[in-house]
């Protein structure tokens, strides 16, 4: 989200027009009319920006994101991994799900202004477009082979959502950490957007622990649940194997540890993309957090994490 994006100037009108009309006391004709004009604006802008990026069809992708979030480093990671270029654009934390209804990541592609939501859509639109064209040392961790797919379905679905309601537990109770987990400390983020989040902590807390139903009880159930997904990969790397479906990496292990890896906060995370300062162990002050945090490092999984970013995550992306 962007000030020079005639698309969010035009948002913002939108919420500012009832205030003007109510300030100017406008009676109805006039009031429709700013309605009309909005419309108007509106198509404008749309057609303003889909002209623009018709003219400019070398643009690289763009990938939306919230600089923590675990699903955009899922996609993050592979962008980087295939070393196609792209733009990041980061945001503050829970800002575009509330004003768009839109979750990150998605991926703009251009020039046709496609928009692609969800880490796993994303995931299999780089295969369909890169699979031929790159060498296949590049691309064939992307390859959607049954095994793959079928534990990144179920990480997606499992333990993304249970780090994430076991994580905020926490960090509402951590202002500092909660604000660089949103962006403070972000210097690629907009100051205008990262001033914000002074003002609207307490809604954005609220609306977090309401959509995603954070409370004690489903915070111990949410943890619970990530120790046995933890578990679980435990077992599948008991036999020595190097990656969880075998001998090369393939996406499945890149969800893995971007979903876990908020649960063990390697040091390399979320890339070396990014400018702000990160999160570390030493930086959490609830003990029962630090423990957990430690229990999960422990684990062969957890170290299975800290290898793949230490190995993958440490280099800059060129
Ligand atoms: N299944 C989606 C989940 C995406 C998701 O829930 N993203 C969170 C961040 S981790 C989000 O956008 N939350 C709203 C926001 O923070 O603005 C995916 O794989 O991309």
């Amino acid at each position: 989200m962007r000030l020079r994006d005639p698309r969010v100037i035009h948002l913002l009108a939108l919420y500012a027009l009832p205030v003007v009309v109510s300030a100017a006391g406008w009676g109805v004709p006039a009031a429709v009319g700013a309605a009309v004009a909005a419309f108007l604006l509106g198509v404008a802008a749309r057609l303003f920006v889909s002209l623009r990026a018709l003219r400019q069809p070398e643009r690289p992708l763009r990938l939306h994101t919230i600089t923590f979030s675990h699903y955009a480093e899922k996609a993050r990671w592979c962008l980087d991994r295939l070393g196609v270029p792209y733009e990041e654009v980061p945001n503050v934390g829970v800002l575009g799900v509330l004003l768009t209804g839109r979750t990150v990541p998605w991926l703009e592609v251009p020039p046709g202004l496609t928009r692609i939501s969800d880490s796993s859509r994303i995931l299999r639109y780089l295969w369909g477009e890169y699979a031929g064209r790159l060498p296949g040392t590049r691309t064939w961790f992307l390859e959607p082979t049954p095994a793959a797919l079928e534990l990144e379905a179920k990480l997606d679905r499992r333990l993304g959502n249970d780090v994430r309601v076991w994580l905020y537990h926490h960090l509402l109770r951590q202002t500092d950490l909660s604000f660089r987990s949103w962006g403070i400390d972000e210097p690629a983020i907009p100051r205008w957007q990262r001033a914000l989040l002074w003002v609207k902590r307490p809604v954005l807390a609220f609306a977090v622990r309401r959509m995603l139903g954070v409370t004690p009880g489903r915070a111990d159930r949410a943890w619970a649940r990530t120790r046995e997904a933890f578990g679980e990969m435990d077992q599948l790397l008991a036999d020595g194997r190097r990656y969880l479906t075998g001998e090369t990496l393939t996406f499945a292990d890149i969800t893995f540890a971007s979903l876990g890896a908020l649960a063990v906060l390697p040091p390399e995370y979320p890339g070396n993309r990014l400018g702000g300062r990160r999160m570390a162990a030493t930086d959490i002050r609830d003990p029962r957090w630090r423990a957990e945090v430690e229990e999960l490092r422990a684990r062969p999984s957890g170290q299975f994490i800290l290898r793949l970013y230490r190995e993958e995550r440490a280099r800059r992306p060129a």
